[in-house]
């Protein structure tokens, strides 16, 4: 048979923003330098068979002492912006009270290197490491936290707001509420199930209320990066539809609808939240100027079975509305997550048909998967097959205006420790030398063609 024609360039519209994401606990490691505090993953992590490979987030890339060398790997790869995120615990130790100076001054120095090599700064001001001190007091279980959150949000636009123009409130507070507070597979190693809702809404809340202190400071664009994925029935029966709807109310619309419509999208599940909630969701659906969504991969879900399941790493407990099914047929990721590029297009078409005008211009905030190698084929497919169901999406009139690859440098990936490697950049973990893979050749192509 003749060779199949090389696929269609990838083309983006002029001004379409390119970037990379990190996060401060996966790269920055310097848990002790200059004043900073402990965070919830330290003290995490230092418990015994919490992390798989019993690493610990002290060193990881070690960026706080190589940021000038990263940021030199971005001015190559040629990209737009760079999302990474600013470590509360660094700012204020003890995530309430006083400013830790020499905290901000390591962010002041990575902003100006940023601006010096043309690489927009894109902070995330939450990505997990709640200061230890909240943390022991109960963090996102108490709604004090979303008022200290706030106050840490604003000493840090008041010292990088002069040059940061773009910001980004939370990371995934999903991800923090299920898997920190409910399955107790991050930290803080919380199981609670359905009562770790009340960390959902304090962080809505928080998201709200950090929002009002950027914008009392001039602020005037403003996302949040929350995950989502398309729930699939694992048949068309009442019992399996009707599970894998709650599932997409959990994870999807309990996340979006707050901020997006200013309600939550079900009264069972608003009954276990801290109310009276009415104010705080005004505060929570102040206006965005973008929407961050972080895709990876759609999930099946059916109806319950007797069985505890394994979901996510962890032994569900028996009695939870919905069960996970396999996704099959598909190839894997070196963690074993199904690759679905078109599902990015039916999540971003389901966005548009549900929220219409009340969904602002969208920004996917984080793609891309784990395999190892510095040869990393597997990794361009996964990337090019997800552009162009994003760019199927913008056709279809989805307002589409960046993508941010998840990740620049291999890190630490949380409970999987440094077992999976989500870089374009390889790093060796006993040299701390970084090694760009095929994928960051293949990706500075791509950006500077598209
Ligand atoms: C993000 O979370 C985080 O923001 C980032 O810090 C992290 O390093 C990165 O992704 C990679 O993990 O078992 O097939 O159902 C990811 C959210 C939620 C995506 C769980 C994968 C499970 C896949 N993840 N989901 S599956």
């Amino acid at each position: 048979p003749a060779p199949a024609p090389p696929p269609a360039p990838l083309r983006f519209p002029r001004g379409f923003l390119w970037g990379v994401s990190t996060s401060a606990a996966q790269i920055e490691g310097a848990v002790d330098e200059d004043g900073r505090g402990p965070s919830a993953w330290d003290t995490f992590a230092a418990g015994a068979g919490r992390i798989k490979d019993g690493s610990d987030p002290r060193v990881t890339t070690d960026h706080y002492h190589r940021y000038r060398e990263d940021v030199a790997l971005l001015k190559e790869l040629g990209v737009g912006a760079y999302r990474f995120s600013v470590a509360w615990p660094r700012v204020v130790p003890d995530g309430r009270g006083a400013v830790n100076a020499a905290g901000l001054d390591f962010y002041d120095r990575l902003v100006d290197a940023l601006l010096a090599a043309g690489v927009a700064p894109v902070p995330t001001l939450f990505h997990w490491d709640t200061p230890q001190a909240l943390e022991a007091s109960g963090g996102w279980l108490r709604r004090e936290t979303a008022e200290h959150f706030a106050a840490y949000t604003d000493a840090v636009a008041a010292r990088l707001g002069d040059r940061v123009t773009r910001w980004i409130t939370l990371n995934e507070p999903a991800e923090l509420t299920l898997l920190g507070y409910g399955l107790g597979q991050h930290a803080p190693g919380r199981q609670l199930l359905f009562d770790a809702l009340p960390a959902a809404h304090h962080q809505l809340l928080g998201h709200g209320l950090a929002v009002q202190a950027l914008r009392a400071r001039g602020a005037t664009d403003i996302g949040i990066a929350n995950s989502h994925g398309p729930t699939w029935p694992a048949s068309d029966s009442p019992a399996d539809t009707e599970a894998a709807a709650f599932y997409d109310l959990l994870l999807n619309r309990l996340f979006a609808e707050p901020i997006l419509l200013g309600r939550y999208p079900d009264d069972e599940i608003a009954a276990l939240l801290p109310g009276p909630v009415a104010d705080d969701l005004k505060t929570i659906s102040a206006p965005l100027d973008w929407y961050g969504i972080n895709y990876y991969q759609p999930t099946k879900i059916g109806a319950p079975t007797t069985e505890a399941t394994d979901f996510l790493g962890v032994r569900l407990p028996p009695g939870l509305p919905f069960a996970p099914r396999e996704i099959t047929g598909r190839p894997r990721t070196g963690f074993g997550w199904p690759v679905v590029p078109e599902a990015l297009t039916e999540l971003l078409l389901s966005f548009r048909d549900r929220y219409g005008a009340a969904l602002p211009p969208v920004m996917i905030t984080e793609n891309g998967c784990a395999y190892d190698g510095i040869e990393d084929p597997e990794r361009i497919a996964f990337l090019d097959g997800h552009l162009r169901a994003l760019r199927t999406a913008m056709d279809a009139g989805v307002d589409v205006r960046g993508y941010f690859v998840w990740s620049l440098l291999d890190n630490f990936e949380w409970a999987e420790g440094f077992g999976q490697r989500f870089g374009l950049v390889h790093v060796d973990y006993t040299t701390l030398r970084r090694t760009p893979k095929a994928s960051y050749r293949w990706l500075r192509g791509v950006v500077a063609e598209a």
